[in-house]
């Protein structure tokens, strides 16, 4: 029997979530989370621990009610160019067609981003032979403007390789960026309009400090690492991406969805577990957060769960910071 579902408790504890990404879609709240999978291997900051396999996707058709499981929707063993670790996914709808975005390693165990379609928002999901041309790394998240272009963005350091890209090409040993100079930024593409190529070169995506200088690689708390998220409020693209080695969820604003963002400050301190990773929605009249912490396991980083909370805003435009343990 599904229970009810709660702000701040997992929507499922049958299975390990994690990384909800969530849409309306046909009225209902679709989460398209990462499946973590119990074993006893290695924790370490390559993300060995992360051997995701599958998706399962969730819905809801409102706040409290059941989060449904609507089962096993891809696994990695039915997409060709896949090697392991299906991580963190997206989703998006146009022309009747449900598209998942989602990363993995591939036979050369380069991450990569591929796409998988269904006609139903549940899945199941028919991957593409191969992953999308150009595409590396992780996290990605689609976002579909109001005039219908459609912007793939992704990237993740360290477990997720974006650093190792800085010439262009994928170097396995490259060096981090210098602390003293600008942090690397997600990378945003804008998508073909069937979703499944990118329309030019995918461009990296700088993020400014309140006198419009870059973000310093050695700024965790405030510079780019993983899990990013756009949405529009207000006329303004909101960026929202996690600090990772500071464990804070936190955004950055701008009028162009390809930036550049101005850093605004945090949406969520830090969880239980290592990672923090979100997607913010609008339903009905109110604006959720989706995030996922590790507090089913005890705090086991890869055994994780995912969660919701109510996101408001000021009259400024500013999100209020939420402390997900004090309310
Ligand atoms: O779930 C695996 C990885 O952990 C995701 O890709 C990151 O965003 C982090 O949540």
């Amino acid at each position: 029997m599904n229970q009810f579902s709660k702000p701040n408790e997992p929507l499922v504890t049958h299975i390990y979530t994690a990384d909800p990404s969530v849409h309306v879609f046909e009225d209902k709240l679709y989460i398209y989370p990462s499946h973590d999978l119990d074993h006893n291997g290695p924790d370490n900051d390559n993300g060995d621990q992360y051997k995701m396999e599958d998706y399962h996707i969730l819905s809801m058709d409102d706040v409290n009610s059941p989060c449904i499981d609507h089962g096993e929707a891809l696994h990695q063993k039915d997409v060709p160019w896949v090697s392991k670790q299906m991580w963190a996914p997206d989703a998006a709808y146009k022309n009747g067609i449900y598209y998942l975005f989602f990363p993995a390693r591939d036979k050369d165990g380069i991450f990569r981003i591929g796409v998988a379609t269904s006609k139903n928002p549940a899945g199941p999901f028919t991957a593409e032979p191969n992953y999308i041309p150009g595409s590396h790394s992780i996290d990605p998240a689609v976002f579909v403007d109001e005039d219908g272009r459609a912007y793939l963005y992704y990237g993740g350091l360290w477990g997720g390789q974006l650093e190792k890209w800085q010439s262009g090409e994928f170097v396995p040993n490259e060096a981090d960026p210098d602390v003293n100079g600008p942090a690397l930024g997600p990378i945003v593409g804008e998508l073909s309009d069937d979703l499944l190529t990118f329309k030019n070169d995918p461009q990296m995506i700088s993020i400014l400090d309140e006198e419009g200088k870059p973000l310093l690689a050695g700024d965790e708390a405030r510079r780019y690492f993983e899990g990013p998220w756009m949405h529009k409020y207000n006329g303004y693209y909101y960026l929202s991406y996690s600090t990772g080695s500071t464990h804070y969820l936190v955004y950055a604003i701008s009028k162009d969805p390809k930036g550049p963002f101005t850093y605004q400050g945090r949406i969520l301190e830090p969880v239980i577990g290592w990672t923090t990773h979100h997607s913010i929605v609008q339903f009905k009249d109110k604006w959720y957060l989706f995030y996922h912490d590790s507090s089913l396991s005890g705090g086991v980083n890869h055994k994780r769960c995912v969660k919701y909370t109510e996101l408001k805003y000021n009259v400024d435009g500013t999100i209020q910071t939420i402390r997900p343990y004090e309310q």
